[in-house]
């Protein structure tokens, strides 16, 4: 998966990767939100979540897609709230959403009920359990304005959609924190190359080869927000290249940290890395049972990290 690194100038971008049309109203948008909390000295963190679509034809029926479910970047908004910060939450369509998730895969009619002798219809609790808590904190985030939401589905819009972001959060300088957290795509097919039509299986077999994605991580660390605090995450199957990989990122692309998990642990465990330090987070079989998540602990340790480097670069 792409670490988020060959960087483009802006002019490529826009001529390898489509520009979303609502890029310009997106970029309004959280300029105003960065400005509103900026000013009032709240922090502002730009979560990224969920996996890249690629497409196959202009004229989509086929995409490439990954197993990113969202859960990463949707329960950590929630600890991010709870740590004060306001959130930029951009993320694929339909993948998991804070609070909301803690839900996903219920059906909404099993978790209604009819009330005897009237239309009303009622939750029935034990179907959705803390949804009165849950409700309670999801309404006053929307109420003071801490979430904003933005959607992705595709490579181009995510790409473009983080730049825009990116440029619109420089402002608040070391105030603001990029958790990049979505599987971004690290191949696709450029616009040039890729066929208008649905794919005809009576041609046989498909052959199809793919580019590199441009490392966006190089010029949202150098060009679009130089003085944010900026992680990266770094998804690998094979544990003993992991931190090889995360040391490696963080010398090429120069940010604050990696947060480097494997696969098939990666709700139990994480290594969060720094240029100085290296940190295990392990959730042990007590954390486990209390329901206690890893990125709980992987948004303290970054929140303290974040205030150490907001204090060694004033904004
Ligand atoms: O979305 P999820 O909770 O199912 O998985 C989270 C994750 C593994 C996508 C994330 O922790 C991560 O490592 N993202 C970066 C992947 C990469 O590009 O290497």
């Amino acid at each position: 998966m792409a670490e988020s690194g060959v960087a483009p100038a802006g002019g490529e971008l826009d001529e390898e990767f489509a520009v979303p049309s609502h890029v310009d109203d997106v970029t309004e948008q959280i300029a105003a939100f960065a400005a509103g909390h900026g000013a009032g000295g709240r922090r502002v963190v730009l979560i990224t979540s969920g996996g890249t679509k690629v497409p196959l034809e202009s004229r989509t029926v086929r995409f490439l897609d990954n197993f990113s479910s969202g859960r990463r970047g949707a329960s950590s908004a929630e600890y991010f709230l709870d740590a004060g910060y306001a959130v930029v939450f951009l993320h694929r369509h339909r993948s998991l959403y804070p609070y909301a998730r803690m839900y996903s895969g219920i059906n909404l009619l099993d978790t209604l009920q009819i009330k005897r002798d009237c239309d009303q219809v009622v939750v029935n609790q034990q179907v959705l359990p803390n949804i009165a808590k849950v409700l309670q904190r999801y309404q006053q985030v929307k109420e003071d304005g801490l979430l904003l939401s933005i959607e992705f589905s595709t490579l181009s819009e995510y790409l473009h959609l983080l730049k825009a972001a990116a440029q619109a959060l420089s402002k608040l300088g070391s105030q603001a924190m990029f958790y990049l957290a979505a599987a971004v795509s690290d191949f696709y097919i450029p616009a040039s190359e890729m066929p208008e039509h649905k794919i005809q299986s009576s041609n046989g077999p498909l052959q199809i080869t793919m580019e590199m994605v441009p490392k966006i991580l190089s010029p949202l660390v150098k060009d679009w927000a130089p003085r944010a605090f900026v992680i990266s995450f770094k998804l690998e199957t094979d544990a003993s290249i992991l931190l090889d990989r995360a040391r490696n990122a963080l010398d090429t692309y120069s940010h604050q940290a990696v947060v480097a998990n494997v696969l098939d642990t990666r709700r139990g465990y994480v290594v969060v890395v720094t240029p100085e330090t290296q940190a295990e987070l392990i959730l042990t079989d007590e954390d486990v049972r209390k329901e206690v998540e890893i990125e709980e602990l992987i948004v303290s340790n970054l929140t303290a990290a974040h205030s150490q480097f907001m204090n060694k670069h004033q904004s």
